[in-house]
């Protein structure tokens, strides 16, 4: 999978200021610091067209990028770095609500969550809410280089059993290493179906 133009078309926070486009859409969500920025980056064999940061919370707005003209990728704004579980009336809810609700051209969202932690509320509550909202999502758990082999399996059955999802159900990744890259784009490819990319 080779991405030959990656664009980064504008940034919104409600939707009269998204972008006007017929292509299909992937979201990135999850909770600040995953490494929603990182992946996308290493999707698309970039170090930096999206901006990655150590401190968590940094991106608040919603980002949209262009690829090949064929497909959208959006980088969603980080939830809860707070012990508050997430409500739809903070500020990320009703932005990403919004977003996942309404825009049109949505096919996929990747979900992502770090091996190392075992999901919190706020993350079972986004997973519950992507299935109320009927939205088709993949989970990626991310920063696999961080966990030893010995204990990824381990990880991904706590994980998943805490979000009660198949393992089967879930990609490996690692934006450090590439590890999980083909399949993610496989996996994304079957949801959005660019025959070119196959
Ligand atoms: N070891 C490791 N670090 C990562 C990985 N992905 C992201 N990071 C680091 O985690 C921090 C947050 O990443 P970022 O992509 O900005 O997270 P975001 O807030 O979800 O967009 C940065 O310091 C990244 O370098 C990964 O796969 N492995
Ligand atoms: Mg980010």
């Amino acid at each position: 999978m080779k991405i030959h133009s990656a664009i980064f078309v504008k940034s919104a926070t409600r939707k009269a200021h998204y972008p006007e486009t017929a292509l299909p859409e992937v979201a990135f969500v999850g909770k600040s610091n995953v490494g929603k920025s990182s992946l996308i980056n290493s999707l698309l064999n970039r170090k930096n067209l999206v901006k990655t940061s150590s401190t968590p919370g940094k991106t608040q707005t919603i980002n949209f990028f262009e690829l090949d003209g064929k497909l959208m990728f959006t980088d969603l704004p980080g939830y809860g770095y707070a012990r508050v579980p997430l409500s739809v009336k903070k500020s990320w809810g009703k932005m990403v609500e919004t977003y996942l609700r309404e825009r049109e051209g949505l096919k996929l969202v990747i979900f992502l969550l770090d091996i190392r932690r075992d999901p919190g509320e706020d993350t079972r509550q986004v997973a519950e809410w992507l299935d109320y909202y009927q939205v088709p999502f993949l989970t990626v758990i991310t920063k696999a280089d961080k966990a030893r082999k010995s204990e990824i399996i381990q990880r991904r059955r706590v994980i998943t059993a805490g979000l009660n999802i198949s393992t089967e159900a879930t990609v490996l990744c690692s934006a450090r290493t590439g590890m999980g890259r083909r399949e993610l784009w496989e996996k994304i490819n079957d949801f959005v179906k660019i025959s070119s990319y196959r």
